[in-house]
């Protein structure tokens, strides 16, 4: 007798728990996308008897390895880097590198899952995937972590190629770090490809990667209103992180007309009521990412504001919240704090930032509720087009990567209301995304046959 996929959901989890003990946050990530698509196969046998939500959950493969690197004292230390290939159905491996001490296999293979949907929600030819290492960047010196990026990539190198697998950046992996790994790439390979997406600009990379996911977070935030006969400006809004992704979402709500009033970092958030314009946006820019400061000194920079220790900025009143910094970084009982505060919609700059209980809080409150995997699609989108680009040899322009970046947001937009809108005017946008992105990869590995 055949095996049947026909499980009911409980038990499917049950084995998905049993076959990943201790790994929550891979756990979290499944039962998310698990809760929308059990309705959705419910008629659609070749999924059963494929298996295919069975498999989709388990990585194609999880790499492991050792990196040793010797610090500016001389010391030896010791990392771990990983590379999660978690499915190429739709086209190479492609998603970020994460440095920072809590990175582990259950949080490698939850952002390598979900990279899996997103890069298919944005409508290009990419797979997914996930690496980094639980090696701490802060406080670090150039040298050092120039020597630990060539030293990952001493290892990293073999499992990675334009048309393999194709890593970026995330926390903790900027402009910098891409910078030392492509060019110990390039040295041991001698090929100079597009390995790697998020290179600066005079070697390869792409105009407006850099600020590719926190606009296109914002645009996706804009789309939700637009929908429903609103927009950003006049808004206020509440923004949680102080890299990448948030500083370049607090500067898109403030050029849509739009009062950014609060950022973070893991020491606490600052709460700036006049609202932190473009000038201030600029000195946070500079002063987490070449000052390599902490965003306490704001408070201490600009007249008025506040910085609360060891706080995050949920309940801090807003129409707007954009969650960019980590994965659960927003409960339910912050999730109901913003509700009970009037917030209208959330989208998710970071990926994973609500917990699933906070998620449920959203939905069931059915305020406009974007999950990472659609709204944060902007920079593994951006980074796609880098990789068309550096396929052709040659790069195209500012205005045109514009146009193409909002025509993207638009289209996952879209495509989470062919799947999400329920009818009564409340648009779910997390069993869109889970269902659109889920769909275009399982029919891709129906053809496959099993493999
Ligand atoms: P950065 O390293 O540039 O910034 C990370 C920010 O989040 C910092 O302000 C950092 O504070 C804060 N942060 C990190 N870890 C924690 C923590 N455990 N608790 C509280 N705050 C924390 O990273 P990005 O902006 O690139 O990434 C932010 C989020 O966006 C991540 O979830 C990432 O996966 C996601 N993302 C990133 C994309 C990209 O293109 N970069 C694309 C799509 C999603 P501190 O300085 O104190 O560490
Ligand atoms: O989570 C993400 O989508 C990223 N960190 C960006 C991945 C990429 O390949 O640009």
């Amino acid at each position: 007798m055949a095996v049947s996929d026909h499980v009911d959901f409980n038990t499917f989890m049950e084995g998905v728990k049993r076959r990943n003990p201790h790994q929550p946050e891979f756990t979290q990530a499944v039962q998310e996308v698990a809760e929308d698509i059990f309705d959705f196969m419910e008629d659609k046998e070749a999924y059963h008897s494929q298996q295919i939500l069975r498999r989709i959950s388990e990585p194609d493969r999880v790499v492991s390895f050792r990196v040793c690197w010797e610090d500016d004292a001389g010391n030896i230390r010791v990392q771990r880097g990983w590379r999660v290939q978690n499915n190429n159905a739709i086209g190479p491996y492609k998603g970020g590198l994460r440095f920072h001490p809590s990175v582990n296999e259950s949080v490698l293979k939850f952002l390598a899952f979900e990279q899996t949907f997103k890069n298919a929600l944005t409508g290009l030819p990419m797979g997914g995937g996930k690496g980094g290492s639980n090696f701490n960047p802060k406080g670090k010196s150039d040298r050092e972590v120039m020597r630990f990026c060539q030293s990952f990539m001493t290892e990293l190198y073999r499992h990675i190629g334009a048309d393999v697998d194709v890593p970026a950046g995330d926390i903790g992996v900027g402009g910098r770090e891409i910078g030392y790994m492509f060019g110990q790439y390039k040295r041991i390979t001698n090929h100079f490809t597009g390995v790697l997406t998020g290179k600066g600009m005079e070697y390869g990379g792409s105009m407006i990667r850099p600020e590719a996911t926190g606009y296109g977070a914002v645009y996706f935030m804009q789309e939700m209103l637009k929908h429903r006969g609103d927009e950003v400006k006049g808004k206020t809004a509440v923004i949680s992180g102080s890299g990448n992704v948030a500083t370049h979402a607090a500067e898109k709500i403030t050029q849509l007309g739009g009062k950014v009033v609060t950022m973070s970092d893991s020491g606490g958030f600052i709460h700036d009521p006049d609202g932190i314009s473009q000038e201030k946006i600029d000195w946070i820019k500079a002063h987490k990412t070449h000052r390599r400061g902490r965003i306490s000194e704001y408070a201490d920079e600009f007249k008025g504001a506040t910085f609360h220790e060891g706080k995050r900025p949920w309940h801090v009143k807003c129409d707007l919240a954009l969650p960019c910094a980590t994965q659960n970084e927003l409960d339910e009982a912050e999730a109901r704090a913003l509700v009970a505060n009037g917030c209208i919609a959330v989208a998710e700059g970071a990926n994973m930032p609500t917990t699933l209980a906070g998620t449920h809080v959203f939905k069931h409150a059915k305020i406009m509720f974007a999950p990472g995997k659609a709204a944060n699609a902007g920079g593994v989108a951006v980074s796609g087009l880098e990789m068309s680009q550096n396929s052709e040899r040659r790069s195209w322009k500012e205005e045109e990567l514009q146009q193409m970046l909002l025509d993207i947001m638009q289209g996952i937009h879209g495509r989470c209301i062919a799947y999400g809108d329920q009818g009564d005017g409340y648009v779910d946008y997390v069993k869109g995304a889970n269902i659109a992105g889920f769909k275009k990869v399982a029919d891709a590995m129906l053809a496959f046959g099993v493999v």
